[in-house]
């Protein structure tokens, strides 16, 4: 069985790393174009590169939560039948364990050269402007994909998707593309879709069955009834 799952930042909620819709999210604090658009990086540097190292800060104090340790898990039984798509920019499945894994809008661990392109891995602050590791110019941001740019993956997660026989998404309110739009691909191309949620999101696909809790919760339990069922 190929299970793709697509993650949102609800699934690292309860690792203490806020997400962006709910209350006292992200968004609440900054507008959108101000911090996560190429405009705003343009017109705010200092801004963005803070708001990002607070981020990066704020990430390297948390650690991975049962949601994470489950897929993690599923992954030392089904290996590569499963595929991990992440929304989210935390380090959280990867130090949990997962290694088939796409981060789709990019890491706060690594930066992004904006003259050579090289991707460095980065665990400091880019606010005081450090030298590219590979070209030495100062023009470092984070590697996260903003939005009106290009998510990273793309070919290898559609080619998954329509493979798929189930397509399960946790802790994402399905709001922004085009990470919404891999459940109406996966049930076009036949695939079972599941929602694991805290509360139903109104996805344009309905899901074929919603479970909704803390993912701390239905995720490990999911995970169990997929490894018995094998
Ligand atoms: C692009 C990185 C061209 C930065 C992010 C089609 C229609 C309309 C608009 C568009 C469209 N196609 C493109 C667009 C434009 C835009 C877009 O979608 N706009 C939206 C706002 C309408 N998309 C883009 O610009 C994308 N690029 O399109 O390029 C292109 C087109 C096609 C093909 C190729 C290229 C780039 C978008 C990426 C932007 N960068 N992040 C950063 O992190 O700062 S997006 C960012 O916001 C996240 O990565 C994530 O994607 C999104 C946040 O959503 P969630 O993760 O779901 O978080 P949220 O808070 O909303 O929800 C949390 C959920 O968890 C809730 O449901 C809650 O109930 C639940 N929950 C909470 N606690 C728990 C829980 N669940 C379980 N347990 C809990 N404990």
């Amino acid at each position: 069985m190929r299970i793709v799952v697509l993650t949102g930042a609800g699934i690292s909620a309860e690792s203490g790393v806020p997400t962006f819709r709910d209350a006292g999210g992200l968004w609440e604090g900054h507008r959108v174009e101000d911090v996560a658009t190429p405009e705003g990086f343009e017109a705010d540097p200092e801004l963005v590169l803070r708001f990002y190292d607070e981020r990066r800060r704020g990430v390297a104090s948390v650690v991975p939560n049962e949601a994470h340790r489950a897929l993690a898990a599923l992954e030392d039984v089904i290996r590569d039948h499963l595929l991990v798509v992440t929304q989210n920019v935390d380090d959280l499945h990867e130090r949990a364990g997962s290694r088939n894994l796409v981060h789709m809008h990019g890491e706060l661990r690594r930066a992004l050269c904006a003259v050579c392109g090289s991707r460095p891995e980065w665990t400091g602050d880019l606010v005081d402007r450090p030298p590219c590791p590979v070209c030495g110019e100062r023009m470092l941001r984070p590697d996260v994909v903003w939005f009106g740019e290009m998510p990273y993956g793309l070919d290898r997660i559609e080619q998954a998707v329509v493979a798929c026989d189930v397509f399960v998404s946790i802790g994402t309110s399905g709001a922004v593309y085009p990470a919404a739009g891999y459940v109406a691909l996966a049930a076009a191309f036949g695939a079972r879709t599941v929602e694991l949620n805290l509360e139903p999101t109104d996805a344009a696909v309905p899901f074929d069955e919603v479970r909704t809790g803390r993912a701390g919760e239905v995720v490990p339990a999911w995970v169990d009834e997929v490894i018995a069922a094998r």
